[in-house]
């Protein structure tokens, strides 16, 4: 077993610095508010434990000049504060992974995949250690997140955590992320993006040259979710740990109207919750990030963006709509 299945760690990422405008700080509380996790903790066999990370002094206080501003490092808004965020995040996950626990981080914006991934990645390596323990990841997103400070047009960071999680983005300058080393990396030959329909040319340009596995969702509509599914967990192979980093926005504006970037086209609720039944179905999944819901856009849709968020969390963890 990959995971002890008793205990589900959860970590609510209350941060929105990655992002151009603010509210995603405020999806984990709107999530966990749900009640989400108390069905969680009755229907299935979890215990859960819950770790709240916020954008609160103690960040502003870490931020090393005097007057709390944070300018930009090679184009990029906001570096420090999202480095500390995505620091804290990584150390939080690697502390619960590294115990064999499953982790399920709520955002958040996506700049806190930083911390996630690079935080399963290292407990996997201190606990298998060798290429066997190699972190497999499946990006469900809208957007491909691959940019670099240099090829980013945004300079949001939410843009950019599979370049950073990855070793492709380095920061040149003040070495503002200097905390990722070769331990935290992932390894992109065994990552897989399905989703994808608002891509940067820069990043279409990076997915190539890193021979990256990407399935769009023209690659959905033609030949199917199940199909889709069955060739990613085939391209990442049966013995492999998962992690899966759900973006809110992967799914149609329909199902998860309150996200920072909709875009038109995208899965349909069932299509979003088949990917994670299947997820469950390998017996690998050992972490999963559940990102971009804000609660400040389209408010009076919130409940049915949460409601999609809750039915793709539990069929990840096992738990069938027709149980609750
Ligand atoms: B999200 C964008 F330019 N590519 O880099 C960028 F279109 O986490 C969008 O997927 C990033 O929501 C979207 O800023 C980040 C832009
Ligand atoms: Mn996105
Ligand atoms: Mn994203
Ligand atoms: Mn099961």
């Amino acid at each position: 077993f990959l995971t002890d299945h008793s205990c589900l760690a959860i970590i609510a990422a209350r941060f929105s610095c990655g992002a151009p405008r603010g509210g995603a700080e405020l999806g984990p509380g709107a999530l966990i508010d749900s009640r989400i996790f108390s069905v969680i903790q009755s229907k299935g066999s979890y215990v859960c434990s819950f770790d709240n990370l916020s954008q609160d002094k103690s960040l502003g206080n870490a931020i090393e000049s005097s007057d709390d501003s944070d300018p930009d490092v090679d184009g990029m808004k906001s570096p420090r504060t999202v480095s500390l965020a995505a620091k804290r995040v990584s150390e939080c996950v690697y502390a619960h992974a590294r115990q064999g626990r499953f982790v399920m981080t709520l955002g958040g914006d996506h700049s806190m995949g930083i911390g996630t991934l690079t935080g399963s990645a290292r407990a996997l390596r201190e606990r298998f250690g060798g290429t066997s323990a190699e972190l497999s990841v499946l990006w469900v997103d809208a957007h491909a997140d691959i940019n670099t400070p240099e090829t980013s047009l945004s300079g949001r960071i939410h843009g950019m955590p599979v370049a950073f999680a990855s070793g492709l983005a380095k920061s040149r300058g003040k070495n503002v992320f200097d905390w990722i080393t070769e331990t935290h990396l992932i390894n992109l030959k065994k990552f897989v993006y399905i989703g994808l329909r608002d891509v940067d040319e820069a990043e279409e340009n990076l997915i190539k040259e890193n021979g990256i596995k990407a399935f769009t969702m023209d690659d959905v509509r033609r030949q199917g979710i199940q199909t889709i599914m069955d060739l990613a967990l085939e391209y990442l192979g049966d013995r492999t740990p998962i992690h899966v980093s759900y973006d809110i926005d992967s799914l149609d504006p329909e199902w998860a109207p309150s996200t920072g970037f909709p875009v038109t086209r995208g899965l349909s609720l069932e299509e979003g919750i088949y990917i994670s039944h299947r997820l469950h179905k390998t017996g690998n999944l050992i972490a999963m990030d559940l990102v971009e819901i804000n609660p400040l856009i389209q408010p009076s849709k919130l409940g049915k963006t949460l409601e999609s968020a809750a039915s793709v969390i539990k069929s990840a963890l096992g738990i069938d709509r027709e149980d609750i």
